[in-house]
């Protein structure tokens, strides 16, 4: 068996997802009973607390084998919470099963999804699900994944009885499904189109079968299976689709060794263990990752289950133990082009959390660092006065922390004040430099830098001569720049209200060093690394002094439909959380309203809505970027000294020195 196909069960919370993973084990032999969600007995909800709530929390591999293809499955969580563990999975994946649901149809989160699969331009099959339980409509589902997913569906199968148990999945009558198929596919391929013209009978079905998986695997075409997995009809269509569809990879073990770490966890006697999906290449026991580790041992699947091996090879997912310094989305060998990590909204609350009983605040810091090692979209952060504070999707995943803090670590927590999660932009451009051997500088390093306002993210820019870069600290002047953008990076960590700062460009404009027997200008103890890296703040934050920074909030695009009796009551709660309506339309009895507020009012207006329509309205929201705050900025309290008061900032960087040394 040498071929193998890395799938990812992607969808809405509640679509599925899960019952299906465990559908497609037994139908494929890999279990032997079939498990329930809501017995909490299913193999990829294995966690405690997924089996006690019946939701998933973390992605999780299992593997099955359908022909002589190997697939290793990841079931991952729907709800918006947990959104980073399917942000790291994305990238590693060969083909996804989109789940929808034919009741509920597609929702907000299921466009989040598809349009990250799209630009990942992930092959993706459609399955419409629970075409058994009462009220499903597969039809308006299909409208629905038409209009709201824009995406070119191509329905495969069809559904009889649906909405009740008698629900089946039967093939599509064969005269319209040739000419929706041919329909379908013609305008990505000028051949068929001529073949089509030229002599419509003579389309074989075979040519419009691999048509399909040509146009599937580029992501011009979605392939819509519908079915239930509760009661396993439609599976093996699905099945089929898997292995004719998707893109099957050859394991093939030449060239270079790349992989990618997507998932960590911590093994029974606490070892680290890492999730590897390697690209090309092996892997072997006792290579060194990244210098600093060796791999000690790993598994892989076969035919279902873990087996000790020696190698893992490309195509595979295996579990490393040894890697002490992995982290989460990070390349194993060659570094990949594509190794941007975070695909969908960053978290928008930051709540402060401490332990009920003060004697485990160590203890607590050290399980949340834990924590964030295989969730690294949590970040925390500790203020000088030693409380913690912890950036948050939302309650429920509050929530899951806080449980498992108790069950894991034993230790009980209380979450105070949770606040919105701000950012910084520049507000211009500014810049600023130190030299070498100055009253004001030092450090036996010089730099310039420059800041200035972009539109998404960060990006650091090297604009230096290689003869200004110390190159007996660093090896080349890509590993100064790369140093050089982590020591500013770290710094933007909090600008001048105490926010992260981003969406801005910053340009190293000059640099210099000195040795003890250089030229004139360059003469002057040795300068090393640190010089450079405790430098920076300083350089840094007066730039940004000068460029100016304005705080802005996560704000939330919001749709409420509701029942028309209950508009006033609900425009009163979304002006309560200082909502911006775009939009009100009346469709029969029911009223939909769109507006935009900021995120922290989210939880607020989901609270409310009940009491506001009787229980009839229904919120969706997503993220919609930041917008500047009115009035005074608000302020976060800085963990570190700030570099804009020198004096205090030198004796923190002299104190660090001396317990350096
Ligand atoms: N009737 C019916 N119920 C289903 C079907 N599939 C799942 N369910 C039920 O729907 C609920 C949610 O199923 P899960 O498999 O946990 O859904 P999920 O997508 O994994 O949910 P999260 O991982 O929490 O996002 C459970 O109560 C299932 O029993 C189906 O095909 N028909
Ligand atoms: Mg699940």
């Amino acid at each position: 068996m040498s071929r193998t196909l890395n799938l990812g069960i992607l969808a809405h919370v509640d679509a599925g997802k899960t019952t299906l993973t465990e559908r497609l084990l037994f139908e494929t032999g890999a279990i032997g009973d079939i498990g329930r969600v809501d017995d909490g007995t299913t193999l990829t909800d294995s966690l405690d607390l997924e089996r006690r709530r019946g939701i998933t929390i973390r992605s999780a591999v299992a593997s099955l084998v359908i022909d002589d293809v190997s697939i290793n499955i990841i079931d991952t969580p729907g709800h918006p919470d947990f959104i980073a563990e399917v942000d790291r999975v994305l990238g590693v994946l060969d083909g996804a099963v989109l789940v929808v649901s034919a009741v509920e149809g597609v929702q907000p989160q299921t466009r989040v999804l598809m349009r990250a699969l799209q630009r990942l331009r992930v092959p993706t099959l459609i399955f419409i699900n629970k075409i058994d339980r009462g009220g499903a409509d597969v039809d308006a589902v299909l409208r629905g994944i038409e209009r709201r997913l824009a995406v070119r569906a191509m329905p495969l199968t069809r559904a009889t009885n649906a909405g009740t148990r008698a629900a089946a999945t039967v093939e599509p009558a064969p005269d319209d499904f040739h000419s929706a198929l041919i329909e379908a596919l013609v305008d990505n391929d000028d051949a068929l189109f001529e073949a089509y013209v030229a002599d419509a009978a003579r389309v074989t079905p075979a040519r419009l079968q691999a048509a399909l998986a040509e146009q599937t695997s580029k992501s011009l075409v979605y392939p819509v299976y519908v079915g239930s997995a509760m009661t396993g009809t439609g599976i093996p269509e699905l099945m089929d689709g898997l292995v004719s569809l998707l893109p099957v990879a050859e394991r093939d073990d030449r060239g270079p060794c790349a992989g990618r770490i997507f998932k960590i966890e911590r093994g029974a006697s606490g070892e680290k263990i890492a999730y590897v999906r390697m690209f090309s290449g092996a892997l072997h026991v006792r290579d060194r990752v990244h210098d600093e580790d060796k791999v000690t041992g790993i598994s892989v699947f076969e035919r279902g289950a873990w087996v000790r091996q020696g190698t893992v090879r490309a195509g595979d997912i295996g579990k490393l133990w040894g890697l002490a310094h992995v982290q989460i989305g990070e390349p194993i060998g060659l570094r990949q082009e594509d190794a941007v990590l975070h695909h969908f909204a960053p978290p928008t609350l930051e709540a402060r959390i401490a332990p009920d009983r003060h004697e485990q605040h160590v203890a607590l810091r050290a399980a949340l660092a834990q924590l964030v090692e295989q969730d690294p979209l949590i970040n925390i952060r500790s203020e000088p006065s030693g409380e913690l504070a912890v950036s948050l999707y939302g309650d429920v995943q509050k929530e899951v922390i806080e449980a498992t803090l108790a069950t894991d670590y034993g230790i009980a927590v209380t979450f105070r004040e949770t606040t919105p999660l701000y950012i910084e932009r520049p507000a211009g451009t500014g810049a600023a430099q130190e030299s070498l051997n100055s009253a004001t500088n030092p450090f036996h390093a010089a730099i310039g830098l420059r800041v200035e306002p972009a539109t998404t993210g960060f990006e650091f820019r090297l604009d230096v001569d290689y003869q200004s870069v110390p190159l007996y600290v660093y090896r080349n002047i890509d590993e100064f720049a790369s140093a050089m953008e982590q020591y500013v990076r770290v710094t933007l960590e909090e600008g001048l209200y105490g926010w992260a700062v981003n969406d801005c460009l910053v340009t190293m404009t000059s640099s210099n060093y000195s040795i003890a027997d250089g030229p004139p200008a360059r003469r002057g103890p040795l300068s090393t690394a640190a010089d450079f890296r405790k430098l920076t703040p300083l350089v840094l934050m007066q730039a940004l002094n000068n460029a100016g920074t304005y705080v802005c909030e996560p704000m939330s695009h919001a749709r409420i439909d509701a029942p028309a009796t209950s508009m006033g009551s609900v425009l009163g709660v979304l002006a309560q959380q200082g909502a911006a309506v775009h939009a009100q339309s009346i469709r029969g009895e029911d009223i939909s309203i769109e507006a935009e507020l900021p995120a922290a009012g989210i939880q607020a207006l989901q609270r409310r809505l009940p009491a506001a329509t009787n229980g009839d309205g229904v919120l969706e929201s997503t993220f919609a970027g930041y917008q500047p705050v009115r009035g005074e900025p608000p302020t976060r309290r800085r963990t570190t000294p700030n570099p804009l008061n020198r004096q205090e900032y030198l004796a923190a960087m002299s104190g660090q020195t001396l317990t350096l040394h």
